[in-house]
């Protein structure tokens, strides 16, 4: 399966080479079959971080196959969706069937990966890692009170959308690539939470199968967080917004 996995970096320079590392790994992992070649490649979002993150990428890409590391700079960090945005449209304009999201913090497991595709292989068009799901897990380091907010927020869009799946605010996924462009461009200007609720939500709209896969979620080891109360405030309304003023339904999905 030919996979692109889409890293959004902000001040992540001590975090990608276990994240690339990670990645390399699994690229030789996710055949469909014995003729299908290998193709895990990885594009790194970055908004022009001060530590050097895209440099770093640039030099890590030196020691791998050509066009299996790429990095997209951005002049300033613009927040979550703007580089969600890009990077999509990035994936979208290659030759990939499958598009994976996640953060470069370690806090999704590279080794998951593989799951995530296996789930699309199956048939889902979107697969969702999940923590709040049998056999998923958080990082006992996770401070109580992130722990508890994920959890009350992620209740509160289940209930207000009405929608059926566990993990609505992280944002480990991965999305058959027709299914992404069918909702694309997406997310306007939100950032953290709310971006990843509305993805989903946009691709439940559309009919999608998602399914959801349990993973252990640990807490960012280096570097700092960029939660702040403001995404928090902005999570709770927009997902009232996105309540009355839902994204278009309906997916034609292509024949496979
Ligand atoms: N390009 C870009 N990436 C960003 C921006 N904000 C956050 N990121 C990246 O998005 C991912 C998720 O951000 P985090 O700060 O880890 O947010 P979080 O996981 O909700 O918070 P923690 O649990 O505290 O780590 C990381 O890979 C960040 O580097 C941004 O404005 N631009
Ligand atoms: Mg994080």
């Amino acid at each position: 399966m030919r996979a692109v996995v889409v890293v959004p970096t902000y001040n992540e320079v001590d975090n990608v080479d276990a994240l690339i590392s990670g990645l390399a790994e699994i690229d030789e992992a996710v055949r469909l079959d014995e003729s299908d070649r290998p193709s895990v490649d990885v594009v790194v979002v970055d908004d022009s971080s001060p530590d050097g993150t895209a440099d770093r990428v640039v030099k890590l890409a030196e020691g791998y196959r050509p066009g299996m590391i790429n990095v997209l700079v951005r002049p300033r960090p613009e927040g979550l969706a703007p580089a969600y945005r890009a990077g999509f449209a990035w994936a979208l304009e290659r030759d990939y069937q499958a598009v994976v999201q996640m953060d470069a913090d370690g806090s999704h497991p590279t080794a998951v990966v593989p799951a995530l595709l296996s789930a699309l292989v199956g048939g889902a068009d979107l697969a969702l890692g999940a923590r709040y799901i049998p056999g998923g897990s958080t990082d006992p380091d996770w401070a109580w009170h992130r722990k508890a907010l994920s959890v009350a927020g992620n209740t509160y869009a289940r209930l207000v959308l009405g929608l059926p799946y566990r993990d609505l605010t992280g944002g480990f996924k991965a999305w058959r690539a027709d299914l992404l462009a069918a909702i694309s461009p997406v997310g306007g200007n939100l950032s953290g939470y709310a971006f990843q609720i509305h993805t989903t939500y946009a691709a439940h709209r559309r009919g999608a199968r998602i399914v959801e896969v349990p993973f252990r979620f640990k807490e960012r080891v280096h570097g700092a967080s960029k939660m702040h109360g403001r995404i928090v405030s902005e999570g709770l309304s927009a997902v009232v917004a996105m309540r009355f003023r839902p994204p278009p339904g309906r997916f034609d999905r292509p024949a496979r």
